[in-house]
């Protein structure tokens, strides 16, 4: 550690330590925000092509049940004896296909890697407040995906554990008497998300702190862009729900290796057996594990969507060439979100027998949530009321965003009413909802994300000729795939079953299931693109200029990529609001942060 020199916090932004010296210093344990970001980045996209290989394998199965893939039966010749996926090898695809995507892909890119590289810059900052730190949140979630891939290996007849992304008790806690995958599969599966908790409390407190101590002279709060605002919130409902999946996750591990029952009722029988008789474990409560897990689990579809929609904001108002409509209204309407987001994770247990009348309690404020998401749409069709719209594929991706998020918000506003819910629970209809919010959402935020930093980040832009093709394929595509859930759950087509094909009145969904796979082939082909595109940029893409979109945030201040102490050693002075576009009277349409006034000064 002897290059870091501690940081200085008179003037809010001084924070010094020494550029590396050495490769790993520099590329592997960095100390430096923006390589961490990086290194964030590229574990969410391998992450996201694992996910959706898992993703593959369970459409396969689905459209074509007990068709012999020989691919299958070379690769995994006990958990597809024969070429064909056994329906418990389907359940641990779904288990870790959703505990990937959640946790290693939209919890990780948007935070951990956007975050991490431009909020320091954002607010004219060095480095991150706690450098050290920030590169152990990395690393241990480097250790968290270890665990987790050692998870999908760790039983021959299936690919993890079988129990879905919610681990239910008391299934989850039981150990092997509950089905292949359920006792080593589950004990690496828990301590990967316990790994997890812990990078993302640590990376929280990182967060927060630069936030709130490292602002540049001049940026004042209500002149933070949102996508700041965005990443502060998130990390507040990080700090505050992930210490409670922890302790439910050192819960579970106790019951399944230390002989204690917190999720092990009296008198649990599992395939004809009497639990309790055999290992003395009873009395706890299932009930107490699915409270735990959704009191982390609903602020955590927020942390998910969060960060996307601060930086749709920013992309809207840049590429609309207009300010944000109502900024103010979009910082209160996140924190609004942020803090209701903790009152309603009963909305995931309407099924556990919940006394009817906090049912509807978290009913009525689940729809609540509606208020604050319906300012934050209303407000970006503002932004682009009566604009000159540039539709680059940054801009692209952010309307689909928004296209997305009212479209999977509005069943929402169905799943939230009990009665409806009761109806809806476990079949197909919820998880075409959560695809669409929370789901592809929050990957459009990503690319959002990667089209429109890419430059910044690497001094070279993307191919754009690419980038459309990739997002009009996409935007199609995940339409495609996800609607039609909606119209399976609604006809009854239960979630987490790997045939449907059995049942009488399912044969009439079958033929939907061919054409979400078909979708399925061609959306994953985009994806190569956009891989491609990546790879292929990083190499030979044109050289970006200092400000490319023309926008007027710290970070197009500063050479693409930006030096190892971001500003140079000078701390950035900052006169304006973020979104000063089209200003009447000024000679651009765009106004920079640091650029004196002159003019009248917004927000404050
Ligand atoms: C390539 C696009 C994707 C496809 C085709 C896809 C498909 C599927 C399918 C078929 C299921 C299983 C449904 C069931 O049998 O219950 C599923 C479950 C799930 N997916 Fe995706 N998915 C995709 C992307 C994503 C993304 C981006 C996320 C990120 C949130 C995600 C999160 C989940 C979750 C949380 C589950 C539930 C797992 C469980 O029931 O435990 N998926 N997905
Ligand atoms: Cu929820």
């Amino acid at each position: 550690m002897a290059e870091v020199i501690h940081p200085t916090h008179e003037s809010g932004g001084a924070h010094h330590h020494a550029p590396p010296t050495t490769w790993w210093r520099k590329y592997v344990f960095s100390l430096d925000h923006k390589v961490i970001g990086i290194q964030y980045f590229f574990l969410a996209l391998f992450s996201a092509f694992v996910g959706m290989g898992l993703s593959l394998l369970m459409r396969l199965q689905l459209a074509y049940p007990g068709q012999a893939f020989g691919f299958l039966k070379t690769l995994f010749p006990e958990a597809a004896p024969n070429g064909v996926i056994t329906p418990e090898m389907y359940l641990s695809l779904v288990t870790m296909h959703g505990t990937i995507m959640v946790f290693f892909v939209l919890t990780t890119a948007p935070q951990g890697g956007f975050g991490n590289y431009f909020l320091p810059i954002q607010i004219g900052a060095a480095d991150m407040a706690f450098p050290l730190l920030n590169m152990l949140s990395f690393w241990t979630t480097f250790i968290a995906l270890a665990f987790a891939i050692a998870a999908l290996f760790c039983t021959a007849t299936t690919l993890g554990p079988i129990g879905g992304w919610t681990g239910y008790a008391p299934l989850s806690a039981l150990g092997d008497i509950a089905g292949p995958g359920q006792g080593l599969g589950v004990q690496l599966w828990v301590t990967s998300i316990a790994f997890f908790c812990v990078a993302s409390l640590l990376g929280s407190l990182n967060f927060i702190t630069t936030m709130l101590n490292m602002r540049t002279k001049g940026l004042s709060l209500m002149r933070l862009p949102l996508t700041c605002w965005a990443w502060f919130t998130t990390a507040v409902l990080s700090l505050l729900s992930f210490p409670v999946l922890l302790a439910a996750g050192v819960l579970l591990l106790f019951d399944q290796l230390g002989g204690t029952s917190f999720f092990i009722p009296t008198g649990t029988y599992v395939s004809g057996k009497l639990i309790s008789s055999e290992t003395e474990q009873s009395g706890g409560s299932p009930i107490l594990w699915q409270h735990l897990f959704w009191f982390f689990g609903h602020p955590e579809v927020y942390i998910a969507i969060l960060p996307g929609m601060g930086l749709t904001s920013h992309v809207l108002s840049t590429f609309a060439r207009k300010p944000v409509f109502g900024y103010k209204a979009m910082v209160y309407a996140i924190f609004a979100i942020g803090l209701l987001g903790f009152f309603v994770w009963g909305h995931h247990m309407f099924m556990s027998g919940m006394d009817p009348r906090t049912a509807i309690a978290f009913s009525l404020i689940t729809l609540t949530i509606g208020v604050p998401s319906a300012i934050k749409t209303f407000n970006w069709l503002g932004t682009l009321w009566n604009s000159q719209i540039r539709f680059d594929t940054p801009m692209l991706f952010s309307l689909g965003f928004v296209s997305l998020f009212v479209s999977g918000g509005i069943t929402g506003l169905f799943l939230g009413q009990t009665t409806v819910d009761i109806s809806l629970h476990d079949t197909y209809f919820p998880v075409g909802h959560f695809h669409l919010i929370m789901g592809v959402a929050a990957i459009f935020g990503i690319f959002t994300g990667t089209y429109f930093w890419f430059p910044k980040m690497f001094g070279r832009k993307m191919n754009e000729g690419l980038g459309k093709l990739h997002f009009f394929i996409s935007f199609i595509g995940v339409n495609a795939i996800f609607i039609p859930f909606h119209v399976m759950g609604l006809v009854g087509a239960p979630r987490r079953y790997s045939t449907h094909d059995e049942l009488n009145f399912l044969k009439s969904v079958m033929p939907l299931h061919r054409f979400i796979t078909i979708m399925v082939i061609i959306t994953i082909a985009a994806q190569f693109v956009f891989l491609f595109n990546v790879f292929w940029s990083l190499a030979k893409g044109k050289k970006a200029e200092v400000n490319p979109w023309e926008a007027t945030t710290l970070e197009w201040d500063i050479p693409s990529p930006p030096p190892f102490d971001n500003f140079g050693g000078v701390e950035p002075v900052v006169y304006r609001g973020p979104y000063e576009f089209s200003v009447p009277g000024e000679a651009k349409d765009y106004s920079m942060q640091t650029e004196p006034p002159g003019a009248k000064v917004h927000g404050d």
